[in-house]
């Protein structure tokens, strides 16, 4: 490198678009000599940014193809460490907005390495220019469409091992979902995906969870979420219905772009799994929910939604052994993933399953839906072959003793100032709407 006459200059990026924008910012970091543009994995930009719309070997093609660009090369995550201690570059450009948030550490790693060998940080004035934003938001809107969020599922089960779902069962819930993001350690967290919850599609509607909402309001309440959003959705199918029924309703979700059902393995009047053995709840035979698994699979048309198959062996205190022996059958049976459903308060028989389907299978992608076990964090769930960690009704259950208490306090007091405490501002709460 060094036996060129130029300096070189070095910086990453992560945009799937290439505006007038970067073209200037690319024009002044040549001025300073010859420039290697850094492309960030699909992996690290979905983990602390929006999803790429743009895979990885086309944003580097089109980096490359940039008049006056040097050469490409993969930047494997944020941290600007490693390329800088291999490559050195005479100098590393930045936008000036990673002062603040969470790049800020990244900042301050990059220029204690540059000092180290005399290399130089040039930051160019961040303008974030109204047109370049649309331009943004108008390409990223593609990712609310049917088949790059359905696909989405899949992508993000591949690249992170473990992922997680929030409950959503309405617009605003959705957008929760979607936009909350937490800053810890320079790192950034987000979900990854929503679970749309029978239980909490229900309770919304002041309904009992026993598949007493229709499919035609459950779906509504989708296209709600989807109106807003652009996170892939898991949607809670309950017992599927009838096979005849849940053919028509895989061609539905499908067809909206949600990315998996989950069906559990119970028949007649369901109620739900968190009352165990309390109601009286009939598991499925194993026969009959594998023919309906295989219906639901010759039902679909693309390769990218996914049947998972609901067992509530342990919830009905079948045993251990009848657990495996359906998560086997239902894969056989086509389940594209197995869901093992547990109301104990601690994990002990959900980690002995994990185990014991992991011995015969490494594939197939295991859910949970730890509301009983919520100490388990979910790097333990990785570390025991788990792979998405549904939280199935949070928003609802912290949601609603709000209001309760909220309704509570101005019958009391005959006024609302009481409640000032509890309650978001107006400025607040229009900020979660985002603007179109
Ligand atoms: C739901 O959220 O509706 C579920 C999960 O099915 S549970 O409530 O734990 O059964
Ligand atoms: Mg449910």
């Amino acid at each position: 490198m060094k036996n060129n006459e130029r300096p070189i200059v070095y910086m990453c990026f992560s945009t799937d678009i290439i505006h007038s924008g970067h073209i200037a910012i690319i024009k002044k970091a040549q001025e300073l000599g010859d420039l290697i543009i850094g492309a960030l994995p699909d992996d690290a930009i979905a983990m602390y940014r929006h999803f790429p719309i743009i895979p990885y070997e086309e944003r580097v093609a089109l980096y490359e193809n940039i008049s006056g660009v040097l050469k490409v090369i993969k930047q494997k995550n944020w941290s600007y460490k490693d390329i800088l201690n291999e490559l050195k570059p005479d100098y590393l450009v930045h936008g000036d907005d990673w002062k603040e948030g969470f790049q800020k550490p990244i900042r301050e790693e990059a220029i204690s390495i540059l000092n180290k060998y005399g290399g130089k940080l040039v930051e160019f004035p961040y303008s974030r220019d109204a047109k370049y934003d649309n331009l943004e938001k108008l390409f990223r809107r593609q990712l609310a469409t049917p088949d790059m969020r359905r696909a989405r599922l899949r992508k993000l089960l591949s690249m992170k091992g473990c992922i997680n779902a929030l409950e959503a069962h309405s617009g605003i819930t959705g957008l929760i979902a979607e936009n909350t993001t937490v800053h810890k350690e320079g790192k950034v967290y987000q979900f990854d995906a929503m679970w749309l919850s029978s239980l909490c599609d229900s309770t919304a509607k002041g309904k009992p969870d026993i598949e007493l909402v229709d499919m035609t309001s459950r779906f509504r309440t989708i296209d709600d979420i989807m109106e807003v959003t652009t996170k892939p959705i898991i949607f809670d199918g309950d017992t599927g219905s009838l096979p005849e029924h849940f053919v028509y309703t895989v061609r539905s979700l499908e067809r909206m772009g949600v990315s998996m059902v989950i069906i559990e393995d119970k028949t007649g009047l369901k109620k739900n799994s968190l009352f165990g053995t309390e109601v009286k709840q009939t598991q499925d035979s194993i026969e009959n929910f594998c023919h309906k698994i295989t219906a639901g699979k010759k039902a679909q048309k693309t390769k990218d939604f996914m049947i998972c198959a609901r067992i509530e062996s342990l919830i009905l205190e079948k045993g251990m052994d009848d657990a495996l022996n359906r998560a086997f059958a239902y894969v056989n049976a086509g389940a594209d993933a197995i869901m093992i459903h547990s109301r104990k308060k601690d994990p002990d028989e959900v980690f002995e399953f994990a185990k014991r389907f992991r011995e015969s299978n490494k594939i197939i992608p295991i859910v949970v839906v730890p509301t009983s076990y919520n100490h388990v964090t979910e790097d333990e769930f990785k570390k025991h072959g788990i792979n998405i960690v549904i939280y199935a009704n949070h928003l609802t259950r912290s949601g609603f003793p709000a209001m309760k208490k909220a309704a509570e306090s101005i019958l009391k007091y005959h006024r609302s100032l009481e409640i000032d405490e509890i309650c978001m501002s107006i400025n607040e709460i229009i900020t979660l709407i985002p603007e179109e």
